[in-house]
């Protein structure tokens, strides 16, 4: 018979009546409460009990199970037998139904036993005068005192069961009120609500909690502020010296590098007011918080590693060489990146293979094995008509692909949409106060050239309020990633990604087409993916997170034909009746022959019937894919076996038509 089982049978038979004595009344000082005792189990800190069925640590002692569901009764009869031993109750308060504990998983019925948990003592708080003592003298007390409760006395027995035989005759005589004094379990807090001192963090309106939209830092920063993370931001530049970079590695670190021609090779701060991107998307990820200066990011205390790279030509190897960075003697927690390819909507999308290495080799072997998390904006090109699922390097499977909201939750008019879209933060609109406050370049001259690009602009200098674009949004989830990471260190960058997306909220947002859910059960848009992040929802998920497995992957090819002009759609179809896999990532290898490839639009379909799309680029009038790898997250969590297919669109009757080539299909994800 389970534990469990024999509870509910007490607790039922309490209820009924059945055995009367487990069920309690209480008045604590007036107030009533009702209280169980648990009739199978007892607590000591100082002598073994025979337990048939178990012990268990708690409270600074040990829980004994007990064989008999009435076995406390007999540790109860032999009076000899029973000291440093402790009856156990449990607060009705606190201890759910019967029926909600049974439908618990054991270890969360195990927690809420934990708190609902009271232990007896040797004391009763009996409500009376002194001179009503000596009627108690039956129950054997060994003294009474004046409490610190007007009109209440403390009456102590030689041991916890003593009192709970005194509790008992109490209850038998009628006309005494009274508790026992209990032990509860307590827990030192370790952090506490902390006054954020930033005097610009009230501007900072994408950190909010209260607001109607907003990224969920309600109480995240008590538990996690990013403290021994490290975190690399890859962008034009870093002003390692700024005042609210007191958290970046110091210069002499040898952690940071510059991958510009100019400039000394071991120093990212910018050699101009120009280069001010990656200040500010880096204050956003992680400015330093809590220390009365300016801003605070959303990983307030994470340490972070300037890697000057963006902007300019530089070579495919530091790009490989930035996304990999995690300089010898230390961990790369979380690469941000803020960058990508040309947004201009014709771009085909494709990244060397050193960039793919990099990201590749970050992901597999940085942090032990469990990978550098690589949060990449999507891309602002959607007045171009740019879709993101046209940009490998934000769609790696390997990263996570950011989009942008405004902050009355619509879609940033700029953040593109795509099939590798995999969750939102914060990117605002175009001038403030609709976009962002952050760290800035210090110093005069790129203070007056926000101001000149700015009209409204209101931030001191060294700080800006015009941050925005999946730029702006990218960094907030480098920061949840940094988070999540001190909260629980055995996260792989796939657990962060599934978290992250399990924990997005959807409610109210608005963008380019609305969420359907998959068959896996999570919510997808190409807008938003799955959504505006939750840090506070992530967090929890991340407590008790079970890791993923080992990756898989199933691989299947075909060739297609011709893509009609009319519309008609070219549909491939790719057998996989053995992949039991649950899908976390597919991708789609394309080739296409086609004179105006922005005519395209791509459908992936899986056994399920979902659908992933990427939409035709009416700008890109460039010819052909070679190779070009769609990949999507938004078959998270479906099971791979059965049919998947392809289907092509031409979606413009122009006279340009063309022919699918060789396809590929990888779906990867965890063996079932
Ligand atoms: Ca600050
Ligand atoms: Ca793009
Ligand atoms: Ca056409």
């Amino acid at each position: 018979m389970s534990s469990l089982f024999r509870f509910c049978i007490a607790t039922l038979l309490a209820l009924t009546g059945l055995l009367a004595q487990s069920d309690y009344a209480f008045s604590d000082g007036g107030r009533k409460s009702g209280y169980l005792l648990s009739q199978d189990e007892v607590f000591s800190s100082t002598s073994a009990v025979n337990s048939a069925r178990g012990v268990s640590s708690w409270g600074g002692g040990k829980l004994f199970q007990l064989d008999s569901p009435t076995a406390v009764n007999k540790l109860r009869a032999a009076r000899s037998n029973r000291s440093g031993i402790i009856p156990v109750f449990y607060d009705k308060a606190n201890l759910p139904s019967a029926e909600i504990l049974a439908a618990l998983t054991p270890a969360e019925r195990a927690k809420r036993k934990d708190g609902a948990r009271r232990l007896m003592t040797a004391k009763l708080l009996v409500h009376m005068d002194a001179d009503r003592y000596s009627e108690l003298a039956a129950t054997q007390p060994t003294a009474a005192e004046a409490s610190m409760l007007n009109g209440w006395m403390l009456v102590a027995y030689p041991d916890a069961f003593a009192a709970l035989d005194a509790a008992d005759w109490m209850v038998k005589q009628g006309g005494w009120e009274f508790t026992p004094v209990f032990a509860r379990e307590s827990f030192v807090r370790q952090t506490l609500k902390r006054e954020v001192s930033d005097p610009l963090y009230p501007k900072q309106w994408h950190l909010d909690d209260k607001s109607p939209f907003n990224i969920g830092m309600k109480n995240a920063w008590d538990q996690v502020t990013g403290k021994g993370i490290n975190m690399a931001v890859i962008d034009d530049a870093l002003e390692i010296k700024h005042e609210d970079f007191t958290n970046a590695y110091p210069l002499e670190s040898g952690y940071h590098r510059n991958f510009k021609p100019d400039g000394a090779p071991n120093d990212p701060s910018p050699m101009n007011a120009k280069e001010n991107h990656g200040t500010y998307c880096g204050g956003l990820a992680a400015a330093a918080g809590f220390n009365n200066t300016g801003v605070t990011g959303v990983a307030p205390e994470a340490r972070v590693m300037g890697l000057r790279f963006v902007g300019g030509a530089v070579s495919e190897e530091a790009a490989g060489l930035a996304l990999a960075w995690q300089p010898e003697g230390i961990i790369t927690h979380v690469s941000s990146n803020s960058w990508g390819p040309s947004d201009d909507g014709k771009d085909d999308g494709r990244v060397s293979a050193l960039h793919l290495a990099g990201v590749e080799k970050g992901a597999t072997a940085n942090r032990d094995g469990l990978g550098t998390v690589y949060s990449i904006s999507c891309g602002n090109g959607r007045g171009d008509g740019d879709d993101a699922s046209y940009d490998a390097a934000s769609g790696t499977r390997f990263g996570i692909a950011v989009g942008a909201v405004g902050r009355d939750g619509k879609q940033s008019s700029y953040s593109e949409s795509g099939m590798s879209v995999a969750i939102a933060a914060f990117g605002g609109e175009f001038q403030p106060p609709t976009v962002l406050w952050s760290a800035n370049v210090s110093g005069e001259e790129a203070f007056k050239n926000k101001a000149e690009s700015y009209p409204t602009t209101e931030a001191p200098i060294n700080y800006t309020d015009t941050a925005n674009g999946t730029s702006s949004a990218a960094p907030q989830v480098s920061g949840a990633a940094a988070l999540l990471l001190e909260k629980n260190p055995k996260l792989s960058y796939r657990d962060v990604k599934e978290i992250l997306m399990k924990s997005a909220s959807r409610e109210g947002l608005e963008g380019t087409d609305k969420f359907v859910v998959n068959k896996g059960g999570f919510f997808f848009s190409n807008a938003f993916g799955a959504g505006l992040l939750n840090v506070a929802a992530a967090l929890e998920l991340a407590t008790d997170w079970k890791v993923a497995g080992p990756l898989v992957n199933a691989e299947a090819t075909a060739t297609g034909g011709a893509i009609p002009d009319d519309g008609k759609l070219a549909e491939v179809s790719f057998a996989l009746p053995d992949a039991i896999i649950r899908v976390e990532h597919v991708a789609v290898t394309v080739n296409v022959k086609h004179a105006k490839r922005g005519d395209l639009s791509f459908g992936i379909m899986s056994p399920s019937g979902y659908f992933a799309v990427a939409a035709s680029r009416p700008n890109d009038d460039n010819a052909d894919f070679t190779d070009y790898i769609f990949t999507t997250p938004h078959f998270w969590g479906e099971s791979a076996a059965g049919t998947w297919k392809l289907f092509v669109s031409d979606e413009r009757a122009n006279g340009t038509a063309g022919t699918l080539g060789a396809v590929k299909l990888n779906v990867y994800g965890t063996a079932q």
